[in-house]
This record gives C-alpha cells, structure tokens and sequence, in this order.
C-alpha cells in the first residue's frame, strides 16, 4: 500500500492521564519494526475494562494511553519476516497473545502466554504511537481506539476474508470472553443449573454460552432489570435483580436450585458480588468462575470453609481461548451461525462519538457500541 513504510497521521481517542476524558487527537503512527504488524482499524466495541482504565482501577496501565482492545480490521503493512498475515488481510488484534514456543503455549489447558503480562510499549520497549510531540503508551498491545495501530505478529489472528468486521470485533474480547468462560473454563455439562451475575456483553456472551453447552436452567442476576429481556432472548430462564430481595441472592439462589448452581460466573468486578457468586454454586461440586477484576489494589476475603466442601474457584482471561489459533475459528462458526454474537451490540457509532458510547455503557442502555472509522 502507499503507505507502507511511512508513518501514517490519523485519528486516536488518547487518555492524557489518569481520571480525565478521552480526548480525540490526530496521532502519529510509524511503520511497523521487524516483527510487527500495522492495522487498519475499521471497527472496534467499547468494552467495560476501556472504562476501567480513565478510572485507574487497572494496575499497570501507563499514561498517555490509547485504549481499546475489541477491534477488528485489516492489515495495511509488515514488518521483516512478518509471515503469517499480509497487506489486505482481515484481522483481529489480541489482548492475550500467543508466541507458539512457552510452555504455556505448549500447555493445551492454558491460554496465557508468557507475554500475556499488560504491555504498555511494543516488544523493543518503544511505542509507534505519539501526539503533539508526545510518546503515547499502547494498551494490551492492541490500542484498538486508533484508526492506525501497530501489533506483534503473534498478537494477531487473520480472519476469514467474508468476515463482516463491524460484527466480529466483539471476538477481540466481550463474545470470546463470556463465551469461553462457560464452554472452556466452566465446561459446563447438559442438564446443568447455571447463574451469571452481570449482564453486560460479557456477563451476556457467557449465558449464551451455557445455553450452547445445554444447560437446562440458566439464572441471570443483575441490579437494572432493563437487562433482562436481552438475556431471555439469549437463553436465560430465570432473570432475578437481587434489590428485589431481603436475604442475601446466595440464599435465593440455593433456594430456587435447593442446593446451589452447578456453575456460576462473576462478570461485574465488584468484591460482594464475588462473594455472593462463590457462595450460590452448591458446596459440592459447584464451580465459581471469577471473570471481573477489581479495583487495582483492592483485595476480598472469604471464608475458606467455603471451599474445603468440594467448590472449585477459578479465574478466565478471555475465556480460556488460545487466540490466535481459537479467534479464527469463532469467526467460522459466527459465519456458519452456529451463535449470534450479534445481539450484543446494541449501537453503532462513528468512531467521533466515542465518548456518547462511553455515557451509553454508564447509564447501563447499551451493551455493545461498534464504532466506526
Ligand atoms: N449486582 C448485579 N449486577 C450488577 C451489580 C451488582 N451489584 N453491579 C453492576 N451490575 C451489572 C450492571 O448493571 C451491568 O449490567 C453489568 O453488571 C456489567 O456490565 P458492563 O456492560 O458494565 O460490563 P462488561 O460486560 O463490558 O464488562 C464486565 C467485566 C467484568 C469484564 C469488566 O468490567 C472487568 O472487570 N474487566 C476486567 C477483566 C478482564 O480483563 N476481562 C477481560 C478483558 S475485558
Ligand atoms: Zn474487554
């Protein structure tokens, strides 16, 4: 392309620092080093963790920031000995990456890379990135709020070519994320009885993913009742607010279930809500997947005894998938509707309202905003 090898000047939504709104600058982005891939971004959601970041409640970010991680688009230019994608190609960039040679990478139980640490500069500890004479920090690599961004090769998936992009982004994190949660993390088995609190895109991508692995309940919990007919339509069977309730929604779970779910999932990041959902899986043989974080430096505590009676407790980055051997795949079987990853998003914006989206996902009316370049 004709751009290749020169730095490209575009449109970014930069966070200047910690507690301010996202500013919309044109950027510099130079030309991937060896190694590396430029992408055109064409279509990227807004996710909660985006948020998460203006706040501060993630450790390691680094400000200036260009966040974003749930885009998808096509690749404008590579590096040296870049082999697995080329100019034209359709891709998704990966907030986990998978360098093929770790041992975790060689483990088929995991997903998480040695490189999966936050990464706020390029592998060469520089960034591609800069604003008004500024170095401005990548974000998971991916920093998909940019209309240009630069990733390593092995943080990135090609796609197939027929793959609608403004509907696929969402495998970049929320869809991959829920989804996998219940159908790697949990294995959830038919016949089960399952609760997810929170129904954001994530919370909402994991019914749908219960749904998928047959279970025969599936109990939806959140604070605004708004949410609720989204996730029926989605395959859940109960919708319960727990400010509906006196007693604590562990107790009403145990008692619509009489022992407890067989699995439930976390996806809102507050410590009572973590509580609430280790303690609705029956004491046997429930499992409690914890997929929200919470605030940096903020810790819970429980009452171990809640675990000596058989519970499993386990943790999920994007939903156990090896990316970049997995995303590809979910791409095929969205194609092939096998699941509709489509009800998640609810808005699509031009990229220059980024932050209108943003004030959708706080008054809790949308689910997924796509934006546009
Ligand atoms: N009880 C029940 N529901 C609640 C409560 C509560 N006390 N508080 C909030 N909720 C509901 C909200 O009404 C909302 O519907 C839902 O919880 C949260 O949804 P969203 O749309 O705000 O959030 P998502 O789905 O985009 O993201 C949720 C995460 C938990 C993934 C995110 O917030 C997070 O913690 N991310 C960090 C974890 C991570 O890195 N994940 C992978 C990459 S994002
Ligand atoms: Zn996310």
């Amino acid at each position: 392309m004709a751009t290749a090898g020169k730095v490209i000047r575009c449109r970014a939504a930069v966070a200047w620092a910690l507690g301010k709104p996202l500013s919309i600058e044109e950027v510099e982005v130079a030309p991937p080093k060896a190694g590396e891939v430029r992408i055109k971004i064409v279509a990227t959601g807004i996710c909660h963790t985006d948020d998460h970041i203006l706040k501060g409640s993630l450790p390691n970010v680094e400000f200036p920031v260009i966040p974003g991680h749930e885009g998808a688009g096509i690749v404008e230019s590579i590096g040296e000995g870049v082999t697995s994608v080329k100019p034209g190609d359709k891709v998704i960039p990966l907030c986990i990456p998978q360098c093929g040679e770790c041992s975790f990478c060689q483990n088929p139980e995991s997903n998480c890379c040695h490189l999966s640490e936050p990464q706020n500069l390029l592998p060469d500890k520089t960034s591609r990135f800069s604003c008004k004479g500024k170095q401005i920090h990548h974000f998971m690599w991916v920093s998909t709020f940019a209309e240009y961004t630069v990733v390593p090769e092995y943080a990135v998936a090609k796609i197939d070519a027929a793959a609608p992009l403004d509907k696929v982004c969402v495998f970049g994190c929320g869809f991959s994320t829920g989804y996998g949660a219940a159908i790697n993390t949990a294995k959830v088995k038919p016949g089960s009885t399952c609760a997810i609190f929170g129904l954001g895109g994530v919370g909402l991508s994991a019914v749908m993913g219960c749904k998928a692995a047959g279970a025969s309940r599936i109990i939806a919990v959140d604070i605004n009742k708004d949410k609720f007919a989204k996730a029926k339509e989605m395959g859940a069977t109960d919708c319960i607010n727990p400010r509906d309730f006196k007693k604590p929604i562990q107790e009403v779970l145990t008692e619509m279930t009489g022992q407890g779910v067989d699995y439930s999932f976390e996806a809102i990041g507050h410590a009572d809500t973590m509580i609430a959902a280790l303690a609705s899986c029956n004491m046997s043989t429930g499992v409690c997947i914890m997929i929200g974080v919470l605030d940096s430096g903020s810790e819970i505590s429980i009452d171990p005894t809640l675990l000596l009676t058989g519970r499993t407790w386990k943790g999920t980055m994007l939903g156990g998938w090896k990316m970049r051997e997995c995303v590809p795949k979910l791409v095929s079987s969205y194609l092939e509707k096998k699941f509709n990853s489509d009800l998640l998003i609810t808005h699509t914006l031009p990229f220059a309202k980024l932050n209108e989206g943003l004030e959708l996902l706080h008054a809790g009316k949308s689910i997924r905003t796509v934006l546009l370049f």
